[in-house]
């Protein structure tokens, strides 16, 4: 057999391909079946999703960083392709097992479909039923890798081709010395890889726009009336703004709002169907509703959200009018017990986020945010609500998606960084940025005007220093102040600048008085710090 037809290393390799083929098939049609059973389960229940979850889960805090520092808010694409492409690796080998012992080839995929049954199940939120995408996948993917690896096993050496040329109903009627007239063609074998495939990629598509279609929120979200507030932000006294272009915009607007969480599908959720919790060391346990939530008197809040894994003048702040209801009156209004000192928020995607119980009632504005510069909470930043304390870093502050606030102890509780080894407290460090000019800008000779941003948020800005080359401190003009709870702009001439490549350093001292430090730290665990340069070359 095979005397007449394709020459051996050529047939080989042509196996190979047709055997990663079928493999890649099954794990389309796999991914698939997975897709239309989240329909029902959830989009975060989707395989790929589930594994990608559990992966930023897991993924050591070094490594987190790294992945922050290189890919940005990219971080999230970078990961799903970097599955994918796992994915795509391991079902070229169940393709080439498959040839060889079909067991063997779904045996990959019934790995495979048990890790993502795992990483379902591994969810903070998880249910049983979230395990069915995954078993269906794996199911679908054996079955398929099985049954594509049967027709192929035949057909490889069966009536083929002579000088390789695809088999066609000539060859089939030939007299080839077939061992098995009855066995599948090459084809038969092209036609029910490419039919998996279509099939496949249909059932990805149309499990993704059902699953769209029916989480959708945006008509929800839409139908929103917020109530005006009972108590107005004052206007922003003018000036908090210096001229200068290239410098941030003072107010963020919500399309620019940088956006930091470890939620692959954004959590959709339905205010009808949401409720808030208030619960664990209170007199009285409360239960919220949206509806009832707006009707609280609503207070507006200016206040800059930032983000602990900024570097050095990093871009991971915002400044917002945050709308909502007084986080402190809803505490009272459950009645705090002693002995609790952590207030833990929890999301409807299972994040726990905890911040100092005794900041958070100290007097200062914490807010349940319901919309930010006049916007319903957009779903990326926590619609239908989400938690803003001056302050401290979005991760011990600002819980998006909020269903569930629990009055406990830091003794009784760890919240999800702090397990993961960052420090408990996170209260924002004192920090400052140079951003006119740009890092590398070619300026002129003479006099070059400098600005940017300094923020120790509560605190508040009370002074923002320069220096060139390592010389000596000059104090900046600080734009207008517009409270301790938001960034401070500022804005300086940097006069008879030479020719030549020069460093220009910021540092700003907060309103406590005390200095920013120019040691430098890494963000992990409590924040970066250390001074802000940038280098300018001079023509
Ligand atoms: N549910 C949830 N809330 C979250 C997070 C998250 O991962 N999940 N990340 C926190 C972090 S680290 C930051 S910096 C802020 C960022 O809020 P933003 O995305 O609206 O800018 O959200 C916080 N709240
Ligand atoms: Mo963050």
């Amino acid at each position: 057999m095979g005397s007449v037809s394709t020459p051996k290393p050529r047939r080989n390799r042509l196996v190979l391909i047709a055997a990663a083929a079928i493999g890649l098939a099954a794990a389309v049609a796999a991914v698939g079946a997975g897709e239309l059973v989240a329909v029902l389960t959830g989009p975060d229940t989707a395989p790929v999703i589930a594994v990608g979850s559990a992966a930023i889960d897991l993924t050591p805090t070094p490594l987190k960083e790294f992945a922050v520092r290189t890919f940005g808010t990219d971080d999230k694409p970078v990961l799903l392709g970097g599955i994918q492409l796992t994915m795509a690796g391991l079902a070229v080998l169940a393709g080439l097992l498959a040839v060889r012992r079909r067991l063997f080839g779904a045996a990959v995929f019934v790995l495979f479909g048990g890790l993502g049954v795992w990483a379902a199940l591994s969810r903070p939120v998880a249910g049983p039923a979230d395990a069915l995408p995954a078993l269906a996948a794996g199911a679908v993917g054996a079955v398929v890798v099985a049954w594509l690896a049967a027709l192929l096993r035949p057909a490889r050496f069966g009536p083929a081709t002579a000088g390789g040329r695809p088999a066609g109903p000539r060859a089939d009627q030939g007299t080839d010395p077939d061992p098995d007239p009855a066995a599948p063609s090459r084809r038969t074998v092209l036609a029910a890889t490419g039919g998996t495939v279509l099939l496949g990629g249909l059932a990805v598509v149309g499990g993704r726009t059902l699953s769209d279609r029916r989480y959708d929120v945006s008509t929800a979200r839409e139908a929103v009336r917020l109530p005006a507030p009972s108590r107005s932000a004052p206007p922003l006294p003018p000036g908090v703004r210096p001229d200068a272009p290239g410098l941030p915009s003072f107010v963020t607007p919500n399309q620019e709002f940088y956006r930091v969480d470890t939620a692959l599908t954004l959590p959709r959720i339905d205010p009808r169907r949401w409720a808030l919790r208030i619960h664990g060391l209170v007199d009285r346990p409360l239960l919220i509703s949206y509806d009832e939530l707006l009707r609280y008197p609503l207070e507006e809040l200016d206040h800059t959200l930032s983000c602990v894994s900024n570097e050095i003048g990093g871009p991971y702040l915002g400044t917002t009018r945050w709308l909502g209801v007084s986080l402190p009156a809803l505490l009272r209004r459950a009645g705090v017990r002693s002995g609790a000192d952590q207030l833990v928020g929890r999301s409807e995607d299972g994040m726990t986020i905890g911040t100092p119980l005794e900041s958070v009632l100290d007097g200062r504005r914490a807010l349940v945010a319901v919309a930010m510069n006049g916007e319903v909470l957009p779903v990326a930043h926590g619609f239908p609500c989400r938690t803003v304390v001056p302050g401290f870093y979005g991760y011990t502050s600002a819980t998006k998606w909020l269903v569930d606030l629990d009055v406990t102890s830091f003794a009784a509780y760890d919240p999800y960084w702090v397990e993961r080894g960052w420090d408990r407290t996170g209260e924002v460090r004192t920090a400052s940025r140079i951003d006119v000019p740009a890092p590398f800008a070619r300026v002129a000779a003479g006099d070059v005007a400098v600005a940017g941003t300094a923020w120790a948020t509560h605190r508040g800005i009370a002074a923002v220093e320069l220096r060139v080359d390592g010389g000596p401190w000059a104090e900046v003009r600080l734009a207008a102040d517009a409270g301790p709870d938001v960034w401070r702009q500022w804005s300086h001439t940097w006069t008879g600048a030479r020719p030549g490549t020069h460093r220009l350093e910021v540092r700003a001292t907060d309103g406590t008085g005390s200095v920013q430090t120019g040691s430098r730290a890494t963000p992990f665990p409590a924040g970066a710090t250390g001074w802000h340069s940038t280098v300018v070359t001079v023509s």
